[in-house]
């Protein structure tokens, strides 16, 4: 089909440094395992399997402020952000695997680069909006968004390790689906910068069809643009996404976290999805990592046009009986 990029491109980000537990860093070893390079090659892509980033660790660390490792954060992002900005530029639609959602901070300033008229989705129980300032834990991986809105440049300190980044996105080239856990200084910047956002209790009054409406209203309406996802596994409920670090009760079903990327997909304007936050540590048993992994799997298929109904782009012709 014409219409489809025929190129994906796959990198994994081995990284945890954004948060304080251990594990994450695994996650596209876990994520590859479940199948993913398989099941996209099988949508009829050319699938690029760049490996993964090797992230050079940093002994010398000190928190700045309350903000933990911040020239690990920033050195591994300034890293995936060329990273990103290189498979773009060559006519990849990119899978990025992470490690934690401090690593959007890099995967969409890689692809503003490339292109600075993007719009970002996020899909996630957390804002992730906080400013060093706002944030109750100091973790990285609550602010990777704060990194990126013009709108909070006077509210960001200089941190070490950032000096590579400036922010690039409007607050109104952004909408949030499925947040359940919004800090108070968080929730002050969501409405004091006007920004479209879904909570969960929002998806239950107007249905997630209703809801993806809206959200391409806001981006698309005006005009075509590339669609970054960065896709949080928490937003889904923890009982089908168990391993991740902050898992929060009363999350995205299966049917409505594939609705979301399913419409993404038919968009035919996804560019970037980040997939991030599987943590193989934090399962309880092998079997809670493996249905974590395979619903990633899952979900990065259907924003790549894996459908419900099924397809018959291989089959000419209903084969023949004699
Ligand atoms: N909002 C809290 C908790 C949190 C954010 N993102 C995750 N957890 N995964 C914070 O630390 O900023
Ligand atoms: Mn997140
Ligand atoms: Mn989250």
């Amino acid at each position: 089909r014409q219409s489809r990029a025929q190129s994906v491109a796959v990198l994994g980000a081995p990284f945890s440094r954004g948060q304080k537990r251990g594990g994450v860093e695994h996650g596209p070893k876990v994520i590859r395992d479940a199948g993913l390079i398989d099941r996209l090659s099988g949508l009829d892509y050319s699938v690029h399997d760049f490996g993964d980033l090797n992230f050079r660790h940093l002994e010398k660390d000190e928190p700045y402020m309350d903000v933990k490792f911040p020239r690990n954060v920033g050195g591994a992002n300034k890293m995936l952000s060329s990273a990103v900005s290189r498979a773009i530029g060559a006519g990849h639609t990119l899978i990025m695997l992470g490690g934690d959602h401090s690593l959007a901070i890099g995967s969409v300033s890689g692809h503003a680069q490339q292109c600075p008229d993007l719009c970002l989705i996020w899909v996630d129980a957390h804002a992730d909006v906080n400013t060093p300032m706002t944030s109750p834990s100091g973790n990285l991986h609550g602010q990777p968004v704060a990194f990126m809105l013009k709108e909070l440049q006077d509210k960001m300190p200089d941190i070490p390790g950032f000096s590579w980044t400036k922010p690039f996105l409007s607050s109104r080239d952004l909408v949030y689906i499925g947040l359940r856990d919004v800090d108070p200084g968080e929730h002050h910047i969501l409405k004091n910068l006007g920004i479209q956002y879904f909570t969960m209790r929002d998806i239950d009054r107007l249905g997630i069809q209703r809801v993806m409406e809206v959200t391409f209203d806001h981006l698309l309406s005006r005009k075509q643009r590339p669609i970054h996802l960065s896709f949080d596994i928490d937003a889904f409920d923890p009982s089908l996404a168990p391993a991740t670090g902050t898992p929060v009760n009363g999350g995205l079903t299966y049917r409505e976290g594939i609705y979301i990327t399913e419409e993404i997909h038919n968009t035919g304007l996804l560019s970037v999805m980040d997939l991030v936050e599987v943590n193989p540590v934090l399962g309880a048993n092998p079997e809670a990592v493996e249905a974590t992994a395979s619903l990633a799997v899952d979900v990065i298929a259907s924003a790549l046009g894996q459908t419900r109904e099924g397809a018959h782009v291989s089959i000419v012709e209903i084969p023949s009986a004699k």
